[in-house]
């Protein structure tokens, strides 16, 4: 338990630096027990700063210092102090070299922020203040420095020794050893800053820049895995093209490296010409991934691609502008993404997750502005807000602009700003000067926390032709933050006559004749607007936020007819989905609230007629064809049923598959696998449709189905197809499905990644005794606290993926989770803090779970020693 609760930090005491760095060199004698460190800093006085005390203090944690000079003379004790996580140099001078040795035990460090060892590898993760875990040194984003970084270490343990930069030098060393020695000529800042060192091979190509410069390309591995490289391999060549045609942003150094480590706490890692990668994101043969992971490695690759501009070459002056290398760098992925695979797809999927992640953060006790402005522990504000919000606000400026000015505006962000620690504001400002817009308001965006919601009316006047839309923005209070203020925002429409085409728009106050685009982008800025069209006969139905133009709710009273038009005939793909979703949460809500409420047959004919629509895109279909999950249910009502939710979606399924059998039969038997495994957007609809339909046959009562999911199963013809099957055969129980878990451990027990497919699928298993099946595989030993993708696939699967079964009226779940937060705190308290989130919106649920669950958090809470990031996440889910 805290006895003093740890400070915030607060955007508001920010302060440029008193000094700064210019050259580091760093040496590094490697060993897993124990390395040293030997640092060399030019520092100087910051002229732009104001004079403090004249004293120099180092961020440093569980360091062990053996040797500090200034000037080549070594310091003795009484000229320096050293606290918990702080060295003080009382007096010094304006100019001068900073020389330290220290010692650290990579071994010891499960936390996995700074120097760590992962399986036999040595590797680190600096971003944001794991560079303090190696030496002391200034660690905050607006010191930039230029590193030499020199490793020596064992040749035959580690053969491999990698840093930042271009590689200068490799010689042998007596004794079996040898050194490597990088440099990397672009100031940054540390958490820029890795090292690898390990017995791995490369799997090598070359990119030739537009500008003709010449680029090594290697992603490093462990032996076993030089096959499954192709893909990321692939991936970067097209993420390098693309950043060039889209931004003119070329690659800068000669060399490109990206290494796969098992034990990661994040996706990836963006440090200067060495990115770290989850293994997840690296690794993929058609047998060993899914769809969905070779899509994830592409995405992943290109983000951590992209941070090189967005990012490296251009930082956060401080940690509360994340969101300006994460926002426009998610935005950068997803606009790539789009352009390499199906536009709508991408969308649809992008606004999924920040529906269901991002709503929910705003509308719990965690929210937050993209821009916080305070933070207890900075490694909890790595959110949902600050990337995939902070995405949408780059979008929202991108369709304010349209595509010319806002690439004149990045191209100024570009060239103002390289080599610098900015700001969101330094952002923003850019996209103003460009444009010549007035983005005042707008910046709103970055400071207020909480989704908008838009209350949408509107009035048809057929003697006039005039149609009116009426808009009033609400933002509901988030914590700290009682009163809200009006956005900017972006709201693309279109207006549909009875046959289902876009009319064209004229805007009261407009010249006829003007360009009458059938989308119109509404500009809303007051609490309430209204626009007027003109030249509108008939009543048209409105598609409203088309796109997704903004991440706001939209409430418009349609009816069920109007959604099953709009799902059929909106131009826009988007809300063709998103009519349907509106649908199918509509008919499933009613369900919950009376279990005997007839599905509407309006409902099945257009799954019918979307199901026999040979000529769709396949893909398109499937996310279409997907029922909301429980817990966007759950998100959709006052007091979240759990049991009622998932009664009521197990029946809307099984309704279908009873009514639609033979049509959900044929898709199946047309898009079976045949011939060889391909991974263009064609053949992945084709599983993903495939699968979906398998799905819905499984929940009929057609002895059939469990023939043919076991059939795919044992065909082995590839792994989104075996996973497909297998879900369904644990969902379905039953000794087939025992059988089926044991056959896919006997394949895949020495596969890492597989084998955490392996414990989720069975973490998210419907049936009622899988919390009982998930503390027995708490001790299989395959299972390990150690291992954050093992973490997550287990204890992350059952609390976060499956609602229903974590819920449980009897609070097992919250007591499990407890306990897991409480023992992986000490080992690696940012995965424990994640973890915790699953209970953060324990006010949603009914009375006996809201005290099961504020119980629960009592006891986190309650723990000992708690790291900062537990501390934070639990003690503000319970603040009123
Ligand atoms: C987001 C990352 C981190 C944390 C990766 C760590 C990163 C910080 C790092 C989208 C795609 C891939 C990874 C991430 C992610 C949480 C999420 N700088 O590059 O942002
Ligand atoms: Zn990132």
């Amino acid at each position: 338990m805290y006895r003093d609760s740890p400070h915030p930090v607060y955007l508001e005491d920010y302060r440029p630096p008193e000094f700064l760095v210019d050259r580091v060199d760093l040496h590094f004698d490697l060993d897993p027990e124990v390395t040293h460190v030997e640092a060399r800093l030019d520092v100087y006085r910051n002229p732009a700063a104001v004079r403090g005390d004249g004293c120099l203090q180092l961020h440093g944690e569980k360091l062990e210092l053996e040797r500090i000079a200034i000037d080549g003379r070594d310091l003795p004790p009484a000229e320096y102090r050293i606290e918990a996580e702080l060295l003080t140099l009382h007096r010094v001078p304006d100019r001068f070299r900073l020389e330290t040795r220290v010692c650290i035990h990579p071994a010891q460090n499960t936390a996995l922020e700074g120097l760590y060892l992962s399986g036999d590898m040595l590797c680190t993760q600096c971003e944001p203040e794991g560079f303090r875990r190696i030496t002391y040194f200034l660690d905050r984003p607006d010191v930039m420095a230029r590193y030499r970084t020199s490793l020596v270490a064992d040749k035959s343990r580690y053969p491999v020794l990698l840093a930042n930069g271009n590689p200068v030098e490799a010689r042998d060393l007596p004794d079996g050893r040898h050194l490597a020695c990088w440099e990397d000529p672009f100031p940054k800042p540390t958490y820029l800053f890795a090292l690898v060192a390990g017995d791995l091979r490369s799997v090598e190509d070359e990119y030739h820049t537009a500008s003709g410069r010449e680029v090594e390309l290697h992603i490093y591995v462990e032996p076993e895995n030089l096959d499954k490289c192709n893909h990321a391999m692939h991936s970067l060549k097209k993420a390098m093209r693309w950043d060039e045609e889209t931004y003119g942003r070329e690659y800068d150094l000669d060399v490109y490296n990206i290494v796969a480590v098992s034990h990661f706490n994040m996706g990836a890692m963006e440090n200067k010409g060495l990115n770290v990668f989850n293994a997840k994101y690296v690794l993929a043969r058609p047998d060993t991934a899914t769809d969905a992971d070779f899509q994830g490695i592409g995405g992943v690759i290109a983000h951590e691609y992209f941070h090189n501009w967005t990012g490296n070459r251009i930082t956060c002056r401080d940690w509360f502008q994340l969101s300006l290398k994460e926002g426009f760098t998610v935005f950068r992925e997803q606009e790539f993404s789009a352009d390499m695979g199906s536009r709508g797809v991408k969308r649809i999927q992008d606004v999924r997750v920040l529906r269901a992640r991002q709503f929910a953060e705003d509308s719990g006790p965690l929210a937050h502005p993209v821009r916080p402005e305070s933070y207890i522990e900075i490694n909890n504000f790595y959110t949902a807000t600050v990337y995939e919000k902070g995405a949408e606000l780059v979008r929202m400026l991108a369709h304010l602009l349209g595509p010319g000015l806002f690439r004149k505006a990045t191209d100024l962000y570009f060239e103002r700003h390289d080599g610098q620690a900015v700001t969101t504001e330094d952002f923003v400002r850019c996209m103003e000067e460009a444009s010549g817009r007035d983005l005042g308001q707008f910046r709103r965006w970055y400071s207020q926390a909480g989704t908008p919601e838009l209350e949408v009316s509107d009035e048809h006047d057929a003697a006039t032709g005039t149609y009116s839309l009426r808009v009033r923005q609400h933002t509901p209070p988030t914590p700290g933050q009682p009163h809200k203020e009006p956005l900017h925002i972006p709201l693309a429409v279109g207006l549909l006559d009875a046959a289902g085409h876009d009319q064209p728009l004229r805007l009261e106050g407009e010249d006829e004749g003007e360009t009458e685009a059938p989308i119109r982008m509404l500009e809303l800025r007051e609490d309430e607007q209204s626009f007027r069209f003109l030249g509108i006969r008939e009543r048209p139905v409105p598609s409203l936020l088309r796109g997704f133009s903004a991440p706001v709710k939209v409430r418009y009273d349609y009816s069920d007819e109007e959604l099953m038009f709009l799902m059929a005939h909106d131009s826009d793909g988007f809300n063709r989905w998103d009519s349907g979703q509106s649908l199918s949460t509509r008919i499933l809500l009613q369900m919950v609230a009376e279990p005997g409420f007839r599905v509407p047959d309006g409902f099945l004919m257009a799954f019918r007629k979307a199901l026999r629509d040979t000529g769709a895109d396949r893909a398109l279909l499937a996310e279409i064809l997907t029922l909301p999950t429980e817990s966007h249910l759950g998100d959709q009502m006052e007091t979240v049923d759990v049991d009622g939710i998932h009664r009521a979606r197990e029946a809307l399924k099984s309704h279908i598959a009873a009514e639609l059998h033979a049509d959900l039969l044929a898709v199946v038997e047309q898009n079976r696998e045949a011939g060889p495994f391909v991974l263009t957007p064609e053949a992945i609809g084709r599983r993903s449709l495939k699968n979906l339909c398998l799905d819905y046959l499984m929940s009929g009562n057609d002895g059939q189905a469990p023939v043919l999911c076991r059939e795919q199963f044992s065909a082995h013809n590839n792994m989104t197809d075996d996973m497909a099957a297998l879900h369904l055969l644990v969902d379905d129980g039953g000794p087939a499905a025992e059988t089926a878990i044991a056959e896919f451990y006997g394949q895949w027990r020495d596969d890492g990644l597989v084998l955490d497919k392996w414990f989720a699928v069975q973490a998210t298993c419907k049936r009622d005794d899988t919390l009982r099946r998930v503390y027995g595989l708490l001790s299989h030993p395959d299972y390990s606290m150690t291992n954050p993708n093992r973490v997550r696939s287990l204890v992350g699967a059952f609390c976060m993926g499956n609602q229903h079964r974590f819920h449980s009226a009897d609070g097992a779940g919250y007591g499990f989770l407890a306990d897991r937060v409480l023992e992986l705190d000490p080992l690696n308290p940012q995965i424990a803090a994640r973890l915790l989130h699953a209970m953060a919106r324990w006010r949603r649920f009914d009375s006996a779970r809201q005290g099961l669950m504020r119980a629960a958090l009592e006891r986190v809470l309650g723990g000992e020693n708690l790291s900062k990031d537990v501390y934070e996440v639990a003690s503000k889910s319970l603040a009123d």
